[in-house]
Formats: structure tokens, sequence, C-alpha cells
């Protein structure tokens, strides 16, 4: 990199590599970050800001395909939609009935982080006729859903925690043992946000002894890592970090990592920027 450090002015990146504060101090002629992604756990804003160095990401556009996804998660892991996938394929049918599932219409779902994502959960929700409960470190304003204030309680409340908040040092290991413990044993975790929002061994502890329900699960710790005790359980749903993976989204979200690098440019603001 040292060899090319001068004259670069502009760095288009993604939420999963980011920028550190290292490759900033090393580009001494950076004007302008632009990342794919509403993810800003990885982008050191702190670093781009002291340098006045303007970031721009990709919110709004990735909203629906990740909320369908949190869905998909849902339905997929309480009906057990790839289980019964897997029996079918393994021949199972014709020796046999298969368990049980869960019926997701009327349940309760719990949203962890009420915000641009978090509500187009929601809005899914209302059609399966799902009462939706929050919990945000402050209420939302003007939000028609009933905040509460104990994420613990909010664990106790719900059949469905989803995790919609963001990544980062403030959010890691929100979802604790007790957590986990509060939800219960026919109580499922939903996560489409950042694998660090959960307690990530207490999760696979939990799932393996069956005192949670069940988890449908986007997002891992240590991408691409995935806890290989996941693997034997059938109560879990994994995909591989996918939920705004579609032509239509990911064309979307390009185009604003373009827009935000061609206002820069233009000498106008960025369309959607991070700090
Ligand atoms: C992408 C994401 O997979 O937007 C985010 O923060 O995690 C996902 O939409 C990621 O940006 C690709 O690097």
């Amino acid at each position: 990199m040292q060899t090319h450090a001068k004259g670069v002015e502009a760095i288009a990146t993604s939420a999963r590599f980011g920028v550190d504060a290292k490759t900033i101090a090393a580009l001494p002629d950076l004007k302008v970050i632009s990342s794919f992604g509403v993810g800003l756990d990885t982008l050191d804003l702190e670093a781009a800001k002291q340098r006045g160095i303007p970031v721009g990401y990709t919110p709004d556009v990735l909203n629906d395909c990740v909320a369908d996804t949190a869905f998909a998660l849902l339905l997929d892991v309480s009906r057990r939609i790839t289980e019964a996938d897997r029996a079918v394929r393994q021949g199972a049918w014709k020796k046999g009935q298969f368990t049980a599932a869960t019926r997701v219409t009327g349940k309760r779902l719990g949203i962890l982080g009420l915000g641009r994502i978090g509500n187009a959960i929601a809005k899914r929700a209302s059609g399966f006729d799902m009462e939706v409960r929050y919990h945000n470190r402050k209420p939302a304003q003007g939000s028609p859903y009933t905040y509460v204030a104990s994420l613990k309680e909010l664990a106790q409340w719900c059949d469905y925690l989803v995790i919609a908040s963001a990544g980062g040092a403030e959010t890691k290991g929100l979802v604790s043992a007790e957590i986990l413990d509060a939800i219960g044993p026919k109580g499922y975790v939903i996560n489409i946000s950042r694998g660090t929002v959960i307690d990530e061994a207490a999760l696979v502890d939990a799932l393996t002894h069956q005192r949670i329900a069940g988890a449908g699960l986007d997002v891992f710790e240590r991408e691409p890592h995935v806890p290989e005790a996941l693997f034997a359980l059938d109560n879990v749903v994994l995909l591989p970090h996918i939920a705004s993976n579609t032509h239509e989204t990911r064309a979307d979200m390009a185009q604003r990592v373009e827009d935000n690098l061609a206002a820069f440019f233009a000498g106008k603001p960025l369309v959607s920027a991070a700090w």
C-alpha cells in the first residue's frame, strides 16, 4: 500500500471490509470514503471525522430485503422448512411422520433495534397478526409499537426476538445467556444484524440443550466461521450473511456507492453520509 498511498483520494469499500484508522492514516491525500452496506461497525468514523473525510454508506435501499430475510428465517425455523427439505431429499417421507412445527401467526414479536430495518420487519409482522414490541436505548419518536425499557422483559414477553440493532462495541454481547434464558424453551432468536450482538458461545449452548426453541442466523461473530456444533442441530437455520443479497438490492447499493462518490466530487453533500 505504501507505494501507491500518495494520490489516493477516494476509497470504495464495504461493510464487510471497512476502513480502519491505520489505513486512513496511511493515505495522506484521502478525501472521501464510500462504503457498500449499512453497517458502520468496521468503519473507523472517528478517524475519518478527525481528518474531515466524509463517509458514505447505503442505508434504506436494503431495508426490504433484509426484513424479508428476517421473516424467511423466522418462518423457516418455526415451520421446520429446511429441516423438512433435508428429510425429503433423504427419502424420509416414505418412512414416516415428521415432528410437528410451531405456528407463526398471532405470536409475539420482540424487536431489538427498531430502526429502518426493524420497522420494515414490524410491518411484515402485521401480515401475520403478530403483536410487536421493541427495545432501543430510547423510545422511537412517534412509533406505533410498544417500547420495552428492559431487554430482559422484552425477551420474557416475546415468542421471537429479532435482532435488528447496529453492531459494534455498544451492542456487543447484549443478547447474553441471561437474555437467552429469558426467551426460554418456547422462544426463538432471529439475527440479521451482526453476530457480535449475541454471545455466540451462550447461543450454541442454549440451542444444544434446547433452552431456547430455535434460531435463524444470517450473521456470526467471526464470519465466515460458523460454530461447528450448530451443523448437527435441526433447531437452527444457518445463512452465509445474504440478507441484502438480491440482484435488485445489490444494484441499488452499488448505485448509492457511486452516487456518494459522484456527489462528493461534484462538490455536493453525500447522498447518505454516515457522519
Ligand atoms: C452486506 C451488510 O452483506 O449492509 C450491511 O451492513 O452487512 C450487508 O448488507 C455487506 O455490506 C457486504 O459487505
